[in-house]
């Protein structure tokens, strides 16, 4: 029962903490028991870190580093596209702007069907000015912060499920949600835009380290 407890029940030494390094982390946690390797990363000052006191650095640096990025776009080049399948410029950074509303749903909602009964399909909107989209930007990940920074360890853990026209497509607990459908998700399509920034001519600002065209930065 005590180990149950939200208090930390023992203590990591940095021996232990960084011994395994990331391998620690891909192994899953044992249930209620605080004294799975991942626990022991998440062991701070001898108290057990709340999942929101985790992710939300995390969440911050992606989202100051994608900012970087859209800084740049060229404002004559949005309905610019790479290939004929390619999403244009202005819809991929529409969609990483959309990101952040998933993990809102993810919180304040237990499911969302993408393709209700009854209802239209879903709208694919196109932001048109550099203006637009930093601010459309900054709004979402501001309300996004809000929302994780309210949320209990509880909240994260229980289940969220995506249905398209009723069908169960997956459920997760809200925290993989984020993981997932907000962080690496935001990641894969910032990754695509710095191909279509390269492709023209855009600087390449530094993201996890330097690029060809800029060193280290902050
Ligand atoms: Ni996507």
């Amino acid at each position: 029962l005590v180990l149950r407890d939200r208090e930390c029940t023992g203590s990591a030494t940095p021996q232990q903490r960084g011994g395994r390094g990331w391998r620690a982390l891909l192994e899953p946690p044992r249930a209620g028991i605080f004294g799975s390797p991942r626990d022991k990363l998440m062991l701070q000052g001898g108290r057990r870190m709340a999942i929101k006191e985790s992710l939300l650095p995390e969440l911050d640096q992606e989202a100051a580093v994608t900012r970087r990025l859209l800084e740049r776009l060229p404002a004559e080049k949005l309905g610019w596209q790479p290939h004929p399948k390619s999403m244009t410029l202005s819809r991929l950074v529409t969609h990483l702007t959309e990101l952040a509303n998933w993990g809102i749903m993810a919180i304040t909602e237990d499911e969302i069907d993408i393709n209700p009964p009854g209802g239209g399909a879903p709208r694919r909107t196109e932001l048109r000015s550099v203006p637009e989209i930093l601010s459309t930007f900054d709004a979402n990940v501001a309300h996004l912060r809000k929302a994780v920074a309210d949320t209990s360890d509880a909240t994260f853990q229980r289940p969220w499920t995506l249905k398209s026209s009723g069908q169960v497509i997956f459920t997760l607990p809200k925290i993989a949600v984020l993981r997932a459908m907000v962080l690496s998700h935001l990641i894969h399509h910032r990754g695509q835009l710095t191909v279509y920034l390269r492709l023209l001519d855009v600087p390449i600002p530094s993201i996890y380290g330097p690029t060809a065209d800029e060193g280290w930065q902050g």
